[in-house]
């Protein structure tokens, strides 16, 4: 199986020796390596555990001997001593769309730069035209370049930083001999984009946590390094961590204090004020006459803050300063939000008849794992060619499929599909296809000119249709590669409620959509909401966190969300949709 992480490194090799000036040969030895690494079915760390790497293909003996360190040691010592030879100003350069390393270290060579900032006011002042090989165009590029970086990498989806969190975590209580090691901030929150990640620990030994955090693999930057915060850049990317520790009699606080939101906690110190107490990262502490902080009263549980101050523990998803405050206060009853567990099916799945990589047999096994009652296979229709589309003749054929995999399963196996819906609002397959299906996702896929009426009538069109149970991803957003179309929202609600028909919040951890504002007001309105996967594998099902989590964040109950219903009260809704 790929390593990515692997290849990754392999190209920083190449990259590196690049702008250090390595021979052609031995740059091109790197970036044939980070190919087979990419793209390797074989499984590289049992491989390097039996020292048999040098079986892979454009593997030689030096590579082989980098592989296994990193694979035994978490590290490459030669790849840390030469990121130490490269002048950081190039490695920043080169996150600019379009310049390569031999560009940006030109650029640097040449007109002494230390930062993106100096290049930018270098191309402002044109003094980047008289350069070899560069012109009044390629000043305009740089800086279209530019903009666009800070546009795309200012925050990183959820799943990017939760992928980052996990490995800091790990490095953190190993390395550094963390007892506690949690991620805070925006990531603990649940929120869709990260801009930096927020790690709170504790340890035995503060100043070996300190050195871990500034040593971590990956690391291309160390910005603060002190006795309790360390902040250092994370990969390519450079990606911001803030790694802090604190004493264990102030987890609480600490984990409450990082956690944020701002607001909530801004808040909170309202409160505290009013009771004759002040908070911050160490604890709750009484306030005494003179104004000086006074006797500690709390610190060392989350759980203890939040009642120190006159509240019940508030799950991190909805610190966001909306109406927790009010619904958690001590002896309130809070609303019961949904939570995973009571997701009883999903019901937006592809297999291998168009471009999942598990059969129906195999996705119905795993959502049967997963104690689900039921599930609704919905492979693409004709016109997605891009994704292996099904005709006619083989989606009868995957109906057979269906029929003889539900003996085996107690699961229900719902016959679906994810119908495109065309660009004049008409359905992908013949009504006497859809009326034969259990299950209805209409989506857009190809977007077109991003008109505003355009996309509205193609929604409002597949609205209306008798056959369409669910809008699948409306917004078509992607996270940090596609912005949501532009919809007339208000008027898709209005459709969806006078239909009858349900939206999808998709939980696939790159689209998340419809995203929380929507949701809130769509289950506001009483519309019908599906949390589904999209699943195109089988651990994909568990990605079902990432939606009941964004629901959560938007307040919905179980009860606003259809697949909380039993498979008895499903088909009861499925046949009233049907008339
Ligand atoms: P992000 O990083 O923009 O996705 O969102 P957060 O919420 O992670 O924001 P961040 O990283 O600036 O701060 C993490 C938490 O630390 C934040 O939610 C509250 C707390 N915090 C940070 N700076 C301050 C501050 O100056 N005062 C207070 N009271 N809290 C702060
Ligand atoms: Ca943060
Ligand atoms: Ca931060
Ligand atoms: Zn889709």
């Amino acid at each position: 199986m790929p390593h990515p992480e692997l290849a990754a490194l392999m190209q920083e090799f190449a990259t590196l020796d690049t702008i250090l000036g390595a021979n052609v040969f031995q740059v091109r030895a790197y970036e044939r390596a980070s190919q087979t690494l990419e793209t390797t079915p074989e499984d590289v760390a049992k491989l390097a555990g039996e020292g048999r790497l040098r079986e892979l293909p454009g593997i030689g003996e030096g590579i082989a001997k980098k592989i296994e360190e990193y694979v035994n040691t978490g590290r490459i010592v030669a790849l840390e001593e030469l990121r130490k030879k490269v002048d950081p100003a190039i490695l920043a350069l080169m996150r600019i769309p379009g310049l390569g390393p031999k560009k940006a270290k030109m650029l640097v060579d040449e007109l002494g730069l230390k930062s993106v900032e100096d290049l930018e006011k270098a191309c402002r002042e044109q003094r980047v035209r008289p350069l070899k090989g560069m012109g009044a165009k390629s000043e305009e590029k740089i800086l279209a370049g530019i903009a666009s970086m800070r546009v795309t990498r200012e925050r990183v989806p959820l799943y990017e930083a939760r992928e980052v969190a996990a490995k800091v975590v790990e490095h953190l209580r190993l390395a550094g001999g963390a007892t506690k090691a949690i991620p805070t901030g925006s990531l603990r929150r649940w929120k869709e984009t990260v801009r930096d990640l927020d790690v709170a620990t504790v340890a035995p030994d503060p100043a070996k946590l300190m050195k871990a955090a500034a040593t971590m693999p990956g690391v291309v930057e160390v910005i603060a390094h002190g006795e309790t915060k360390t902040s250092v850049l994370f990969g390519q990317d450079r990606f911001q961590v803030d790694v802090r520790v604190v004493p264990e009699d102030s987890w609480g606080a600490a984990l409450q204090y990082f956690t944020g939101s701002k607001e909530h906690s801004v808040r909170l110190r309202e409160k505290a004020v009013k009771m004759g107490l002040t908070v911050n990262e160490y604890g709750v502490f009484k306030v005494k006459k003179d104004g000086t902080k006074g006797e500690r009263v709390a610190g060392a549980t989350e759980e203890e803050v939040y009642e120190a101050l006159g509240f019940q523990w508030i799950p991190p998803e909805l610190r966001e300063n909306r109406e927790e405050l009010e619904a958690f206060a001590k002896g309130k009853t809070p609303p019961r939000l949904i939570e995973r567990h009571d997701i009883r099916g999903d019901l937006h799945c592809h297999t291998t008849w168009s471009d999942g990589v598990a059969s129906v047999e195999e996705m119905a096994k795993a959502a049967e794992r997963r104690n689900y009652e039921y599930v609704a296979i919905t492979d693409h229709s004709p016109s997605a060619g891009y994704a292996g589309g099904l005709n006619v003749d083989r989606i009868k054929r995957q109906w057979d499929e269906i029929a003889q995999v539900q003996e085996k399963f107690s699961v229900r196996i719902l016959r679906g599909s994810e119908v495109d819906i065309l660009a004049d609002g008409k359905l992908d397959w013949p009504d006497k296809v859809l009326e034969k299906m259990d299950f209805v996702v209409a989506s857009i896929h190809q977007r077109g000119k991003d008109d505003r009426t355009h996309n509205t009538n193609r929604l409002l069109r597949a609205l209306e249709h008798p056959h369409v149970h669910l809008i699948g991803h409306p917004s078509t957003r992607r996270l940090g590669l596609r912005p949501p179309l532009d919809i007339d929202w208000e008027a898709v609600y209005d459709a969806a409620k006078k239909h009858g028909k349900a939206l999808e919040l998709n939980s696939s951890p790159e689209r998340l959509d419809l995203d929380e504002p929507k949701l809130a007001r769509a289950a506001a309105l009483g519309i019908p909401i599906f949390i589904d996967t999209d699943a195109h594998a089988p651990a994909m099902f568990d990605n079902v966190e990432f939606g009941v989590m964004q629901a959560r964040r938007a307040w919905l109950r179980a009860e606003q969300v259809v697949n909380t219903k039993t498979w008895k009260e499903m088909e009861k809704w499925l046949r009233a949709m049907r008339g």
